[in-house]
């Protein structure tokens, strides 16, 4: 069969009415910063972009130098395009506005340039993740308020996971998509059309070295999976852990699973370790889109009212009934505490 290129898709969703000129020529733009990302990172040890970049984010981490590399180049590229009015990013305090000098568009791009840097040093797959909302009416300058919005209006979400092969995972509301890098060519090549995760899974990601400090609900939920066939579940469990979130889900797009980040006695005041805006709800999006569950282990995580840019969130995703017990779980233990 003809492969598919990005672009084709791009124009066979706008006649199906999916998506906009304005949404398609964004998602392009992104797409290709992805390729400049993936290049740069690709370059390992003798491309001089490994390790510290001598400076810290918001976040209170210190930045890799391919995290101000990756942060720079979706910058650049999404500046002049005319579709976005400003640019929000998990290596940036403040949403950063398009220059006066380029036209101004109706839609606001999040985004976290470069997901799980701590594994780049290790040659383990990285990631961006991002997310596309609608620019507020009558908004030329957009605030941070301005992106405060519910993850159930995202127009668009996506992520490009740079491992052995560079993959683009996408939804625009209309199912979840794959596209595979043809580096030969330079194009995203359609490589799974309408992604369905099984609804049951063997296979769990969290981070058990935190066990002892999760709530209660947690603690029995991971319990029964651990016990195995023994156990209350009848059944044995694997469990996996990359420490990148975009590795993690690309797993779970690919064959299925749950993945975890709860809150833990450790995180439980800055509301949790992922981040809601750029991390949670786009890959919630995608989920979702895909067949699966994303909650908080307390509510569905799209739902969710923002209440900062850099807010954080628990985050349970994946396989929709290992999802729902977990929360069950959660929901039922909060009841009983009344
Ligand atoms: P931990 C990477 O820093 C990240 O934000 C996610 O990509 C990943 O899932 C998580 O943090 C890993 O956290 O506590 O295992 O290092």
């Amino acid at each position: 069969m003809k492969p598919i290129s990005l672009i084709q898709f791009l124009i066979e969703e706008r006649r199906a009415g999916h998506v906009n000129a304005e949404l398609s020529l964004l998602i392009e733009v992104v797409a290709r910063a992805c390729k400049r990302i993936a290049v740069a990172t690709n370059k390992g040890a003798i491309g001089g972009v490994l390790g510290e970049a001598g400076t810290g984010n918001i976040q209170g981490e210190a930045q890799k130098k391919l995290d101000v590399i990756s942060n720079e180049i979706l910058l650049e590229a999404n500046a002049w395009g005319g579709q976005l009015a400003a640019c929000a990013s998990e290596e940036m305090e403040d949403p950063q506005p398009i220059p006066d000098m380029y036209p101004k568009g109706n839609h606001l791009l999040l985004f976290d340039p470069l997901d799980g840097s701590s594994n780049i040093d290790v040659n383990i797959s990285v990631g961006t993740i991002f997310s596309v909302l609608r620019c507020p009416d009558g908004v030329t300058n957009p605030k941070a308020e301005h992106f405060l919005q519910a993850g159930t209006t995202q127009l668009a979400a996506g992520y490009v996971v740079y491992g052995p092969a560079t993959v683009l995972v996408l939804t625009f509301g209309h199912g979840t998509h794959e596209f595979t890098l043809d580096r030969e060519v330079g194009s995203f090549i359609l490589s799974r059309r309408d992604i369905r995760i099984p609804e049951e899974t063997g296979e769990f990601a969290i981070n058990m070295s935190n066990q002892r400090h999760w709530e209660a609900p947690m603690q029995r939920y991971i319990g029964e999976l651990l016990a195995g066939k023994d156990g209350p579940r009848g059944r044995d469990f694997n469990m996996r852990w990359v420490a990148s979130m975009v590795a993690d889900v690309h797993r779970i797009i690919t064959r299925g699973g749950v993945f975890f980040y709860p809150l833990d006695a450790k995180i439980k005041s800055k509301g949790g370790k992922l981040r809601l805006m750029y991390e949670a709800n786009p890959m919630a999006f995608i989920i979702e889109q895909a067949g699966g569950a994303a909650t908080t282990g307390r509510g569905r995580l799209l739902e969710l009212q923002p209440t900062g840019l850099h807010q954080r969130v628990p985050v349970f995703l994946g396989s929709k009934k290992e999802v729902e017990v977990a929360t069950h779980y959660h929901v039922e233990a909060d009841r009983a505490q009344g």
